[in-house]
């Protein structure tokens, strides 16, 4: 017997809605996991306000239509928003919904009319699709304006175009070829445009999910490298950062300065005031010197009471200024702590040769850090590289004067900043 295909649009009102449902239920339960994760919670409800769409059309016939007609649609467009400024949400872009809403509250208007007034299906669903669209669009253009973020952004960017292309066709085929009174009659333009749905549907649950997914990852990468309690890098961030900024100095002949900070006398706030006082002196540590740091330097917490600072862009005598601020404000008179001590730190700092090694780098700040605590602490030291050479491969655009300069440096030399 030939097998015979009939797109019965309650059926496929039922299968929607069960996809929708679906979406919705793991995106709740993501959102809930991680209820940091800007946008996942929208995104969730979107799902589920198209599932509920789906519900209410199939009480098409229990309900008085006006209500039915507004109520499913309204679902349907609220739906679209929500998708809208969830996915923004995520990417952190802000969703400008002030024109949409206004839009969407003229189209369930306009459905009204044209059910209670003037029961005219083919001009509700020309209305419907213009709607629809619209907020798709204004998605669309947020999805290309940021499309090298990431493939899944590129792969939302090509859906949501798709999801437009049917839309428009909808609304175009329903114009032209209209549709039956009933939308449950079939086969109709209608019938097509839920099929289409189903397949929109799951493709934007998964690029949804999987966006979901790339953000938890990015911000587990991103903790992974933070210290709690300062709220600054920990060792493995500043690290990777320290061997990014080497590199990149060494490409462009951009200076790079690094400084390691200890506190003086640490266990001593510890044994005094406990734990907790030792975990206060940390944080405020750490706020003096992120304080005295430009956007693109960077601190990183390295050991108990050491701290690791990059400075690209910073020549040794710049950064004997900068640890000069930090000494002053470290050591200032501290209102917050009750023991009424102020902290003092030590810093040992050094610039970076063409030859260096990230290891070569922080070998030697340790060594002039050591000699800051041998000078009796509160103070800072320089140890610069033995020899420093020109890069063989040097342009002749480079800024030779700033090399030149740094050859004339006296090799290992130290120097007290402040006593
Ligand atoms: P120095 O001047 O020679 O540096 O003396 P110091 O007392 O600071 O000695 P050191 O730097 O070795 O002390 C580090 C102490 O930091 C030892 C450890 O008990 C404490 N510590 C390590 N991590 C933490 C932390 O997360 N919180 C607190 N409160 N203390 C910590
Ligand atoms: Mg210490």
């Amino acid at each position: 017997m030939k097998p015979t295909f009939q797109f019965d649009v309650g059926t496929l009102f039922v299968t929607e809605g069960l996809i929708c449902l679906i979406f919705a239920l793991v995106l709740f339960i993501v959102a809930r996991k991680f209820p940091d994760l800007r946008g996942s919670m929208r995104l969730s409800q979107a799902f589920f306000a198209a599932g509920a769409s789906m519900a209410s059309f199939l009480t098409r016939g229990f309900v008085p239509l006006t209500l039915n007609v507004v109520l499913s649609n309204g679902l349907l467009i609220l739906s679209g928003l929500l998708l809208y400024i969830g996915i923004d949400t995520v990417l952190g872009i802000r969703p400008r919904t002030r024109l949409l809403v206004a839009t969407s509250l003229l189209t369930l208007c306009l459905l009204a009319w044209f059910t209670a007034m003037d029961d005219r299906i083919k001009v509700r669903i020309v209305f419907l699709a213009i709607g629809t669209t619209l907020i798709q669009i204004f998605l669309f253009i947020d999805l290309v304006r940021h499309w090298r973020r990431s493939s899944v952004v590129q792969c939302l960017a090509v859906a949501v175009l798709l999801s437009i292309i049917a839309h428009v066709a909808w609304g175009v085929g329903t114009a032209l070829r209209g549709t039956p009174a009933n939308i449950f009659q079939g086969p109709s333009v209608t019938a097509i445009y839920i099929v289409t749905g189903i397949f929109s549907a799951c493709g934007l649950g998964v690029l949804c999910l999987a966006l979901v997914t790339r953000e938890i990852t990015a911000s587990i990468e991103r903790s992974a490298r933070r210290d709690p309690l300062t709220g600054t890098l920990n060792r493995l961030g500043i690290e990777e950062l320290l061997s990014i900024e080497l590199e990149r100095s060494r490409r462009t002949f951009v200076p790079l300065s690094l400084a390691l900070l200890d506190i003086d006398h640490f266990k001593a706030f510890n044994d005094n005031g406990g734990h907790a006082a030792g975990d206060d002196v940390l944080r405020n540590v750490a706020a003096s010197i992120t304080r005295h740091l430009r956007p693109y330097d960077a601190c990183g917490r390295i050991g108990g009471d050491e701290f690791l600072v990059l400075l690209p862009g910073s020549t040794a005598s710049d950064t004997a200024f900068i640890c000069d601020r930090i000494l002053g404000e470290v050591s200032a008179p501290p209102p917050h702590f009750a023991s009424g001590i102020a902290p003092t730190v030590s810093i040992g700092f050094t610039e970076a040769d063409l030859a260096d090694l990230p290891a070569d780098l922080i070998a030697r700040a340790d060594r002039a850090l050591y000699a800051a605590k041998q000078q009796g602490r509160n103070c800072a030291q320089m140890e610069l590289a033995p020899l420093q050479t020109l890069p063989p491969e040097a342009p002749a655009t480079a800024n030779p004067g700033r090399r030149f300069r740094r050859l004339r440096r006296a090799a290992s030399s130290v120097r007290n900043i402040r006593s």
